[in-house]
């Protein structure tokens, strides 16, 4: 028999917040590898350049204040780590003070800060002595976390060492369209050898200097989806991307060993166990599969290589340009296949570009419906960071209009900050610690039946998830 619940719950405890990194919003970052990339041209959109984003910097406690009316109890930043150490052997005093200002100002708001101490940005002197490749990069980190935990560990337990370590590897050391523009396989595993050596390195320093502290990691999360389900070797591609994209970092993390599809392990033993919790982005579904004419022509050298498909399918909701499929289901896939790391889950991403809100209020309350069913099948789920609280500077896309993800929309010439209707709905969520029937039936009710029908023999009336 089908009934009705009224509202799904989420545990007591639940934090609910928003996601933001310090490149994005703060500006002025004149001592970062990105800052130069923009100077230089050839990397942003339009050729823009961050300038003030959304001026942090000087009003970072504004918009901390809009968190707090929405009743968030939870934010995730990122300390700049070109502001604090703008040389090898420098410390940037005052920037360091400003950091304990805003997490100050967030724990005044009853605002629990998880801190990011690694969001795709380096200092230009890290840059100048061959970035993540160089292997020195991992004593350069470990020195920076220390000074920087050392400074907050008392206002702050959630520490997340890197985000998103292989969009980083892919973007800027494969895909070459982000900082510094590589293209070589070779680099790629440096690198990413080199973030898990870092991450290691950074959990070991964060429980030398305080052994209660959280620490994670924030990994992107792609839901990969064969192409064409009949046709086995898009199977395998999905299979191999995924394993490659989504869990050799986390297999590292957890067992030590990350090992390549048909291909080697690699040892990293003091990465073992580091993650006390997982942090999962999560945004989108991509159709891959084998172009199999192009493959067969592979053996043929003189012929195109290019093999394989990654993209979308039509009928489905897509996002701006290369962006994806939205698919909430994907935010449960992930999350049933990471629970065998047997971690604390944090959703430390999840958001949409939309400027005109008209699928972010869908978006928010069917990725929520998606957890709340995770969190139903104990999986120990503990918080959600939407991405984003404001819009702001959006890496390769810049400024593009397509490519606003804030709950506030922000005038970049003015800073003016407007509320989406998505920030009404974000914050009611929010502040009933529920995604409830009324408000659902308020702002998109053809959702009603899909989320609110459930099996009565399985299922009470009114659920409080554990
Ligand atoms: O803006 C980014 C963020 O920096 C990392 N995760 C994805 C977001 C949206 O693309």
């Amino acid at each position: 028999m089908q009934t009705h619940l009224d509202s799904l719950c989420f545990p007591s405890s639940f934090r609910w917040g928003t996601a933001t990194s310090s490149h994005q919003v703060e500006g002025h970052q004149y001592n970062n590898n990105w800052w130069a990339a923009e100077k230089a041209g050839g990397f942003v959109y339009q050729d823009q350049q961050s300038g003030a984003a959304c001026d942090w910097w000087n009003r970072a406690e504004e918009d901390f204040d809009r968190m707090a009316a929405l009743g968030l109890n939870a934010h995730r930043m990122s300390i700049e780590w070109s502001r604090v150490q703008p040389a090898p052997d420098r410390w940037d005093d005052d920037a360091l003070a400003r950091y304990q200002e805003m997490v100050d100002a967030l724990l005044e708001r009853d605002i629990e800060p998880m801190i990011t101490l690694h969001h795709f940005t380096e200092p230009l002197w890290m840059t100048a002595q061959g970035s993540w490749e160089n292997d020195e990069s991992v004593g350069w980190f470990e020195k920076y976390v220390h000074r920087v935990v050392t400074l907050l560990s008392d206002k702050v337990t959630l520490w997340c060492t890197i985000n998103e370590p292989m969009v980083l590897v892919g973007q800027a050391y494969l895909a070459g369209i982000w900082p510094p523009g590589q293209k070589s396989l070779r680099s790629s595993i440096d690198v990413g050898l080199n973030l898990t050596k870092a991450h290691a390195a950074a959990y070991h320093t964060i429980h030398g200097i305080n052994p209660s502290a959280q620490v994670g990691l924030a990994k992107h999360m792609v839901s990969w989806s064969p192409h064409r389900v009949w046709i086995p070797t898009d199977h395998l591609v999905a299979r191999m991307v995924n394993r490659i994209t989504n869990h050799l970092i986390l297999d590292a993390a957890a067992t030590g060993r990350a090992r390549l599809p048909f291909g080697k392990t690699y040892h990293i033993k003091q990465a073992a166990n580091t993650l006390d919790w997982l942090g999962i982005n999560y945004y989108q579904r991509y159709r891959v599969g084998i172009k199999i004419r192009n493959f067969l022509r592979t053996f043929f050298p003189s012929l195109p290589a290019n093999i394989f498909y990654q993209g979308t399918k039509p009928g489905y909701q897509k996002g701006p340009g290369s962006w994806g499929e939205i698919h909430p289901e994907g935010l449960f896939d992930t999350l049933r296949a990471v629970a065998h790391y047997g971690r604390p889950i944090y959703i430390t991403e999840n958001g949409i570009p939309d400027r005109d809100d008209k699928n972010r209020p869908r978006f928010i309350i069917t990725h929520l419906h998606q957890l709340w069913r995770a969190i139903e099948e104990a999986i120990p789920v503990k918080g959600y960071y939407h991405w984003s609280l404001v819009d702001n500077f959006e890496w390769a896309e810049g400024y593009n209009p397509d490519f606003r993800f804030g709950l506030f929309g922000v005038d970049i010439e003015t800073q003016e900050r407007t509320p989406r209707p998505s920030s009404r709905v974000y914050g009611e969520i929010c502040r009933s610690n529920s995604l409830t029937q009324d408000l659902v039936a308020r702002y998109d009710p053809e959702l009603v039946p899909q989320i609110f029908r459930v099996d009565a023999s399985k299922e009470p009336q009114q659920t409080e998830a554990t």
